[in-house]
């Protein structure tokens, strides 16, 4: 095959697929730990990591030989038949995060679904909520994924407008106010409460320090499932194995589990798969998953041998290589070089976050071009990231980053703001 260029390579995306997506004008060929690589053969700091799927770096060697040595073994078998990778993987990820049961899908919006099903099916009947009513309460700016049903509930025009006609059954409260959720819990037919332990599509927005926690105490005391998407900040991301785990980088192994929320129904995708491979599962007790017989949910390709075999590899690398402990450690050294920038520039105004999710507000309107314009810059200067929301600049690296690449980046994010200034 001829070797096309980047910008061939991008005139081909836009004549051939959806515009569905408007990427910074960089193509990737080849990826390796914390940088990628464009066509031309120029390296980058990857600083977005696919969204946080890539926490353990590109092309981590253990997880694609994990990926490999099954896909020369056997890929597919579907859930007609049992084989000998699911049952193993099954008692693995149900152990490493502390549930009795998980259900196995592919993408992160089908797991958010899955979690929908369960807990309706969970409040019908072992709640005993008439049929149909059941209500779930979601979080004003939340980010789930992007069917039909998850659409219904988004805050954000793009995701929504022309998809209608919605599914029913949820009800919207302002992220970060208990009194709020307080007041939900006490309609009718309220059978759970679906949030984002932080909101990453709507800014990298970290809750009060109470908040999760009291979140759990009022849902256990209005009997409604707390359902915790980690689907972005699960897997070491935040600085902890989940980021319901709160400030405790035990990987929910330690028996002081204080600030641990323990949630009825955890979502995770992404990151479980070491961005190798759609990778995506729900996690619950007996008492809630036992709801789903057979024939009631189910899907080709989720919990396939190849998938089993790369999630538990994703896992044992986070394990292995304490990367909890790492995103926690460069999350605090990164936030505190970013204030120490603001605090001699006027370009950004603040910087937030938790273990490696992070990101700055630039001074200006969500409207204006200053954030695109400084990716474009930072890219220029050899690290990758993207703006959400218009004047948000989301960071998040891969978590096998170490302090002397970490420093690194910053002085790139620093040279990049200086030169844009002048
Ligand atoms: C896109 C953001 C990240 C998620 C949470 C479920 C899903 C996601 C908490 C669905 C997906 C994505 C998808 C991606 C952009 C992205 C994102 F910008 F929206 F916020 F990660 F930063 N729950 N998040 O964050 O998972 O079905 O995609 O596997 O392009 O839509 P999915």
């Amino acid at each position: 095959m001829e070797k096309l260029s980047s910008e061939e390579l991008m005139q081909l995306e836009d004549r051939h697929g959806a515009h569905n997506y408007h990427p910074l004008p960089v193509v990737l060929s080849k990826g390796e730990g914390v940088y990628v690589w464009d066509v031309e053969g120029k390296r980058y700091y990857d600083f977005l990591s696919a969204y946080s799927a890539v926490n353990q770096g590109h092309c981590h060697p253990k997880i694609v030989k994990a990926l490999t040595d099954q896909a020369q073994t056997l890929t597919l078998t579907s859930r007609a038949f049992y084989n000998d990778t699911l049952g193993v993987y099954e008692k693995f990820v149900t152990e490493y995060f502390g549930f009795d049961k998980v259900l196995p899908m592919n993408t992160g919006a089908e797991a958010v679904e899955t979690a929908i099903k369960i807990a309706r099916k969970w409040g019908y009947e072992k709640k005993g909520v008439a049929e149909n009513q059941a209500q779930i309460i979601v979080c004003e700016q939340n980010f789930h994924g992007r069917t039909t049903t998850i659409v219904s509930f988004s805050s954000d025009t793009d995701a929504s407008t022309n998809f209608g006609p919605f599914t029913p059954g949820f009800i919207k409260v302002p992220y970060n106010d208990l009194a709020a959720l307080e007041e939900a819990l006490k309609q009718p037919n309220v059978i759970g409460f679906l949030v984002e332990p932080i909101q990453g599509e709507a800014g990298v927005f970290v809750p009060d320090e109470n908040y999760l926690a009291g979140a759990r105490t009022l849902c256990t005391a209005a009997n409604a499932l707390f359902i915790a998407d980690e689907v972005q900040t699960g897997i070491a991301r935040t600085g902890s194995l989940l980021a319901v785990c709160g400030n405790c980088s035990c990987e929910n192994k330690c028996e002081k589990q204080s600030t641990f929320v323990q949630p009825d129904i955890l979502i995770l995708g992404k990151a479980i798969s070491g961005g190798v491979y759609p990778v995506s599962a729900v996690l619950a007790n007996d008492e809630i998953m036992m709801v789903i017989h057979p024939g009631q949910h189910g899907s080709t390709f989720g919990g396939n041998p190849l998938a089993a075999k790369v999630a538990m590899a994703a896992l044992e690398v986070v394990s292995d290589e304490q990367l909890s402990q790492n995103a926690r450690k460069l999350g605090n050294l990164f936030r505190s070089e970013m204030n120490r920038i603001i605090a001699s520039t006027d370009l950004i105004t603040k910087v937030r976050g938790k273990g490696l999710l992070n990101a700055i507000i630039v001074n200006d309107t969500p409207d204006s071009k200053t954030a695109w314009n400084l990716c474009v810059a930072m890219k220029e200067n050899g690290l990758l990231a993207k703006p959400t929301h218009g004047n948000i600049i989301r960071f998040a690296p891969p978590l096998v980053m170490t302090e002397e690449q970490l420093m690194e980046c910053v002085a790139i994010i620093e040279k990049t703001i200086n030169e844009y200034q002048k």
